[in-house]
């Protein structure tokens, strides 16, 4: 298969139809435009760090950080940055080509705080791994700041589709989204935004957030897809756990219509066998958050030891480090 020409005017028909096609065929399509793209033995190892965890103003109904949600989880303030560029400096030992510090903030404020992370990703930059940030909204500014800083990539997710927002978050609407995301790419920092499946959402929103990332003026260079990890006391806790197929398909999607980028299997391995998680690699994903704490930012995830070996089983090795993507098409 040849490389095709990157789109940016899919619909939701014809993204209903690749996502709802015969699950075979779903996955030949994805498996081929991976291939096409990208070298398919290839899987980027990002560690996630939480940096501040916990006590979160938001509401965002699926997530544990949330501080007026009753659940088990630990507020801690903001990691010392010694703290933090010694895990950087593990990652990179373990093998993962990027770091990305994750805050359990609404949005950047001009203060103290801000002025750490910028230290810290100075630190991990020096290092030579690219860093990622996902810190909630930036005003243009603070995005400037983390891009002379070193910033390689900021992670901002849209979550679900804009018509089934207001179901899941009430203090802020898509379009901060969309904004933040306008900040990160003016002030030339790569892109990461993807969404969770699992919420309660439709088929139908899941295609709208799909095109939604399709359809910007440039693609994403990373599109984390979440399956939803259940957090006691958040008002999902009890939605049933996200079929293995709809992952698949989602991912698949996700593959054919934005080929340049890289898609992640993020939250949701924890739940998945080896088995379930090659058929995520076949389906064209090929990045994985890892990290040496077995979690994701608060709920389980699978360890570097773990996840070298599943590399292993499968021949698949971890990614070097990525020569930035300045190509005019994209
Ligand atoms: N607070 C910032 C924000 O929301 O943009 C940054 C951190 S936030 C935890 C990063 C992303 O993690 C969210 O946008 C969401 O997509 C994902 N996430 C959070 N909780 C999740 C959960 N329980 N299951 C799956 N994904 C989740
Ligand atoms: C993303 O898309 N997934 C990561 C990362 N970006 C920051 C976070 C997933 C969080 C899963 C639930 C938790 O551990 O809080
Ligand atoms: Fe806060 Fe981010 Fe969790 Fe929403 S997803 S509650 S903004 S930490």
């Amino acid at each position: 298969m040849k490389k095709q020409e990157l789109r940016h005017d899919w619909t939701k028909d014809e993204l209903l139809a690749i996502y709802n096609s015969p699950l075979l065929d779903l996955v030949y399509q994805a498996a081929s435009v991976h291939r096409a793209w990208h070298p398919a033995d290839e899987v980027q190892i990002s560690t996630l760090l939480s940096v501040k965890t916990g006590g979160c103003p938001e509401d965002c109904s699926y997530c544990g950080q949330a501080a007026r949600y009753h659940t088990d989880i630990k507020v801690q303030a903001l990691l010392p940055t010694e703290t933090v560029l010694a895990h950087a400096q593990k990652a990179k030992d373990a093998g993962s080509s990027r770091f990305c510090m994750a805050a359990a903030w609404r949005e950047v404020r001009d203060n103290r705080d801000f002025d750490r992370i910028i230290d810290m990703v100075k630190g991990v930059n020096e290092m030579g791994l690219e860093v990622c940030c996902t810190l909630g909204m930036l005003t243009e500014s603070q995005a400037q700041r983390l891009q002379e800083a070193g910033l390689y990539a900021y992670n901002h997710n849209l979550d679900t589709s804009e018509e089934f927002y207001d179901e899941i978050i009430s203090t802020r609407k898509f379009d901060n989204r969309l904004e933040t995301i306008k900040h990160v790419r003016k002030a030339g920092i790569t892109v990461c935004s993807g969404g969770i499946i699992g919420l309660g959402e439709s088929p139908t929103d899941r295609i709208s957030m799909l095109m939604t990332l399709a359809n910007m003026e440039k693609h994403p260079e990373s599109v984390p897809i979440n399956a939803l990890a259940r957090v006691a006391g958040t008002p999902l806790e009890n939605l049933p756990k996200v079929d293995v197929w709809e992952m698949v398909r989602m991912i698949a999607t996700a593959r054919i219509v934005l080929p340049s980028s890289m898609v992640r299997l993020s939250a949701g391995r924890i739940e998945m066998t080896e088995v379930e998680q090659a058929w995520c690699f076949m389906a064209g994903a090929n990045s994985i958050f890892t990290g040496e704490r077995q979690t994701l930012l608060v709920t389980p995830n699978p360890g570097v030891d773990e996840d070298m070996q599943l590399l292993k089983n499968l021949g698949l090795k971890p990614m070097k480090k990525e020569v930035k993507n300045t190509c005019s098409m994209n």
